[in-house]
């Protein structure tokens, strides 16, 4: 047997695989259906960013909480959201995770700790600073390692005044939250150059007193060791931290976006060069640590499991008149 370099034994790394893996066949059954005109609403779709969602979702349990954006199916995947009530959620049907009502932005399941997608860009930080104050008060009332809080924004959202805030809130109060940049380097059409002053999120946690780290996020083994050290240090109760993901999205801004604002090239490069699920299944099997046929399997598996989600959310009805006032209001 070949030794083991990577820190997940081999049945974690095909269980991060199928997740990465899940995520992408998810998100390309969205773009053919959507173009189909089968799914109703808006689609943003997180295809090409998996090892970042994965990566960092690996070091969580259900207890901790995650504050998504409008790009979030990937994440709600990564905590363990039922991926048939998301589909069904994202077809605007009953039995979705909102029964229906919420769609691709609203996804949420707060027995996973996943707090929601996000149609309001930047609005997730200060809920995560929420969620991290609660873990606060939890961890002093039981002792032992805190929840944690994670909240996800994309390089253009690291420019609203909440998410600015939300770093100083939580250092200010010493909140174990990690905030995540998902640089993907486009806010809608506008490059991250053109509305971002500073080239690295670090420098920009340093001035509001959190420690800051870049990595790679189309490499999972670099965001999944990153990752877990800032986990830790919050966990630990020794503060928030910020964590910059340099990704791609191998798809529109959102689906119908006809993305003339890339450069020539760029998408079949970024496919060929910059896939993550590529980079994974390259250093698995030559590490000898999974046989190419194993991660065919699990290609097998996820798709027919995706096959009978959108079955299902096909057949599955739409929400009537009497679920107008349901699940609208707490009750208490
Ligand atoms: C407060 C707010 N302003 C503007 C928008 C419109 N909008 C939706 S997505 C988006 C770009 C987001 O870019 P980024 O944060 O980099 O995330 P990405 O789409 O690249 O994942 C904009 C401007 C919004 N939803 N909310
Ligand atoms: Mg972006």
């Amino acid at each position: 047997m070949p030794t083991n370099p990577f820190p997940l034994s081999p049945s974690e790394l095909l269980d991060k695989y199928r997740q990465m893996r899940t995520i992408r066949e998810f998100e390309e059954r969205l773009h053919v259906d959507f173009s189909r005109g089968d799914i109703p609403g808006f689609v943003h779709l997180y295809a090409g960013e998996e090892a970042a969602g994965v990566g960092i979702m690996s070091h969580l349990h259900d207890g901790d909480r995650i504050a998504s954006t409008h790009r979030g199916h990937g994440h709600c995947i990564a905590k363990g959201v039922d991926v048939f009530a998301m589909m069904k959620e994202i077809y605007g049907r009953k039995g979705g995770a909102c029964e229906g009502k919420g769609g691709s932005m609203h996804i949420a399941d707060l027995t996973k700790g996943m707090m929601g997608a996000n149609g309001i860009l930047g609005a997730g930080a200060p809920l995560a600073c929420g969620a991290g104050l609660a873990a606060k008060y939890r961890q002093k009332a039981r002792g032992g390692p805190s929840d944690v809080a994670i909240s996800f924004v994309g390089d253009g959202a690291s420019n609203q005044g909440m998410f600015l805030e939300s770093l100083n809130l939580a250092a200010v109060w010493n909140l174990p939250v990690v905030f995540v940049v998902e640089n993907n380097g486009y806010a809608e059409s506008t490059s991250r150059e053109y509305g971002v002053a500073v080239d690295s999120y670090v420098d920009r946690a340093a001035g509001f007193g959190l420690p800051g780290v870049t990595v790679d996020g189309t490499d999972f083994f670099a965001v999944h060791e990153a990752a877990g050290e800032v986990i830790a240090r919050a966990r630990d109760g020794a503060g928030p931290s910020l964590l910059e993901c340099k990704m791609v999205r191998f798809f529109g801004h959102f689906e119908g976006d006809a993305q003339t604002y890339r450069a020539k090239g760029e998408l079949s490069d970024i496919r060929a060069n910059q896939d993550c699920l590529k980079k994974f299944a390259d250093a698995v099997t030559s590490a000898g640590v999974l046989a190419d046929k194993q991660l065919r399997a699990v290609d097998a598996e996820v798709l027919a499991l995706i096959d009978q989600a959108v079955e299902q959310a096909k057949l599955a009805p739409e929400p009537g008149a009497a679920d107008l006032t349901t699940d609208v209001y707490v009750q208490y």
